[in-house]
Formats: structure tokens, C-alpha cells, sequence
């Protein structure tokens, strides 16, 4: 597969509906103006963007949208079950899961930049349509792996990994139309998790999926976690590999402004770290960076936080690689 660098296709998914907090659909363009473009030029990749993917035609509304329903045609998404928005989020997804497939067909590396994590769907399916065998590196201080029985929120951004995985309760229309269940639990590894549903819990448990709590990365240290996580979906170093980055696995100090910022995260060098050490494997295939809000926090945090989400990309992209 991939020798880096060669072309990266940075996909902008400007998308909120996975959740109910306005703004992480502003995190693409943060990301971009900040200058990601041009960093991952430096690095030697020849970049390829078009500009955000394109979602207000989709005839459903995005509440946190703005003006979303501006002299177009609108259509109700009620719930399904517990799900909210499940229309809005399934028409998203299929349509950016064809963007990022098609990417991935033209040998270019997909760099998803979230929207919330719901994407996930999408960038997983992609993936996986151009590399049957690669396996899922999921960095985040939660699991994203409710059903939509399970969930107590309904926010599909807690539920990407269950539909992946084909799991009870996900062969619903309309996600059924277009996604498969493509991954088996033994091709992801979690990393930085701090916050899990009961439910989610048991599932993890009987999935026998693994984890790197942030238990684990005190107790081993990262390099240790990554290492072990490595070794356990991959380890001939043959397959390849996708890195999803919920920015919300950094402790709020080092990305705050993220909608589920959770206590006790993983440093600035523990998250980078992550990404170095994927980028040497010459593994990775696709990268998600996923939660950044540039509308929640302060200044400060919202600048620190766009900030590491341009640099963990780079990392991932092999910034520290001789
Ligand atoms: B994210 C949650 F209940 N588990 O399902 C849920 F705690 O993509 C959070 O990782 C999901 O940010 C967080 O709503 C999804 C909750
Ligand atoms: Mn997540
Ligand atoms: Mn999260
Ligand atoms: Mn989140």
C-alpha cells in the first residue's frame, strides 16, 4: 500500500447532526485556515482539496445549521428509535463514504477533518471498500459503540463503531441502504478511553474487542500501549491501517473545545506520540481528525485546540519522521 508521502486528499466534513452541539461543523475550515494545507506540503505530500464536501442539498434539516433551510426543499427526519437525526446523519455519511472510497481508489491518503464523529461511518466504509484488510487504530476517550437501543442520548456520534460491526440493532434502514458491517471486533484497538456507557461496557467485554484505557496508558506508558495496540491488529506490520482521532482523547487542557471534553486525557506528547508512532509503522491509510469546535471555549482554547488538531494530522503524516 501506501509509501508516504504521496498524495493526501483532505476531506472537510462540515457536519454537526451525529450531536446537539452547535459548531464542530465549523471545525473543517478552522483546521484549514490555520494553514493545514500548506504544513502537509512541507512535509513533501502533494495535497489534493476541493473544498468542503457539500451537504446543504440533503433535504433534511441540520438544526445547527443556520439559514439550513433556506429556499430549499426540507423534509421531517424524526427519531427512529432512540436515534436523532438518523436521516440527515445516514444521507451525510453515504455521501461523504463515497468521496473518501473514491480517494482512497486513487491511491491518495483520505484525511477526514470532522464534524463530529457520526463521519466515522464514512471514513471506516471507505476505507475498507479500497483495503478489505485494514484494521482500526480508534483514539478517543470514548468507545462511539452504543446501539441505538443502547444509547441513552440518541447522538449517533456515540454509535459509528455498532454499525461498523454489524451489531444487533444496526440493520436499520436507511444506514442499511449503504453500509456494511465491515470491521470484526478483532480489527480495532481502542486507545485513551476514560468514559464508557454501562452498555457499552458489556459489549466491549463480550466482543473480547480491546482497550488501552487511560488506566493502561498511566500504568504502561504510551509507548507501551502503542506498541501492545500495534501488535494486537497488526502484527506483521501488513495490514493496512486507519487512524480515527476524536480530539476529545486529549485532556481538556490540551483540546478543549470539543462537545464531550472529558477529565483526565491523554498529554500533548502522549497524543502526538500516537500519531509518530503510527506514521513509522509506513501503515497508514486513512485519517480521521474528528470533534475540534472552534465555537465552544475561550480563545485561548480554541486556538490551542485547532492547533493540535493540524499538528496530531501532521504527526500522523510523519512530521518527526527522519
Ligand atoms: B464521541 C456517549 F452517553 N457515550 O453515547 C453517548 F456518554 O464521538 C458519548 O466520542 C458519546 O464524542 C461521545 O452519547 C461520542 C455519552
Ligand atoms: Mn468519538
Ligand atoms: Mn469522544
Ligand atoms: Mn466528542
Amino acid at each position: 500500500f501506501l509509501k508516504g508521502p504521496g498524495t493526501v486528499a483532505v476531506v472537510g466534513c462540515p457536519f454537526s447532526g451525529g450531536q446537539g452541539k452547535s459548531g464542530v461543523d465549523l471545525g473543517p475550515n478552522a483546521l484549514v485556515e490555520r494553514g493545514l494545507l500548506s504544513q502537509l506540503s512541507e512535509l513533501g505530500w502533494n495535497v489534493h482539496y476541493e473544498g468542503p464536501a457539500e451537504f446543504d442539498d440533503i433535504p433534511y434539516i441540520n438544526p445547527n445549521q443556520p439559514g439550513a433551510s433556506n429556499g430549499r426543499e426540507v423534509l421531517p427526519d424524526p427519531d427512529i428509535g432512540k436515534m436523532k437525526k438518523p436521516r440527515l446523519v445516514s444521507a451525510v455519511n453515504q455521501r461523504a463514504m463515497g468521496i473518501i472510497r473514491d480517494h482512497a481508489m486513487e491511491g491518495r491518503l483520505p484525511l477526514t477533518l470532522g464534524g463530529d464523529h457520526s463521519l466515522a461511518m464514512a471514513t471506516v466504509s471507505g476505507i475498507k471498500a479500497k483495503y478489505p484488510d485494514a484494521c482500526v487504530v480508534w483514539v478517543d476517550a470514548h468507545a462511539d459503540i452504543n446501539t441505538p437501543a443502547t444509547s441513552d442520548s440518541g447522538n449517533i456520534h456515540g454509535m459509528p463503531i455498532s454499525f461498523l460491526l454489524g451489531l444487533p440493532g444496526t440493520d436499520v434502514a436507511p444506514f442499511s441502504d449503504w453500509i456494511k458491517p465491515c470491521l470484526k471486533p478483532s480489527d480495532i484497538v481502542y486507545i485513551g478511553l476514560r468514559d464508557l456507557d454501562v452498555e457499552e461496557k458489556k459489549i466491549l467485554r463480550d466482543l473480547g474487542i480491546k482497550c488501552f484505557t487511560m488506566h493502561e496508558v498511566d500504568r504502561l506508558g504510551v509507548g507501551e500501549v502503542v506498541k501492545k495496540a500495534l501488535k494486537h491488529v497488526n502484527p506483521k506490520g501488513e495490514r493496512p491501517v486507519h487512524l480515527s482521532f476524536d480530539v476529545d482523547a486529549c485532556d481538556p487542557s490540551v483540546a478543549g473545545s470539543t462537545g464531550t471534553p472529558v477529565r483526565g486525557g491523554l498529554t500533548f506528547r502522549e497524543a502526538h506520540y500516537i500519531c509518530e508512532a503510527i506514521a513509522e509503522t509506513g501503515c497508514l491509510v486513512g485519517l480521521d481528525i474528528m470533534e475540534v469546535n472552534p465555537a465552544l471555549g475561550d480563545d485561548k482554547s480554541v486556538n490551542e485546540t485547532v492547533a493540535v488538531g493540524c499538528s496530531l494530522a501532521r504527526a500522523a503524516l510523519g512530521e518527526t519522521l527522519l
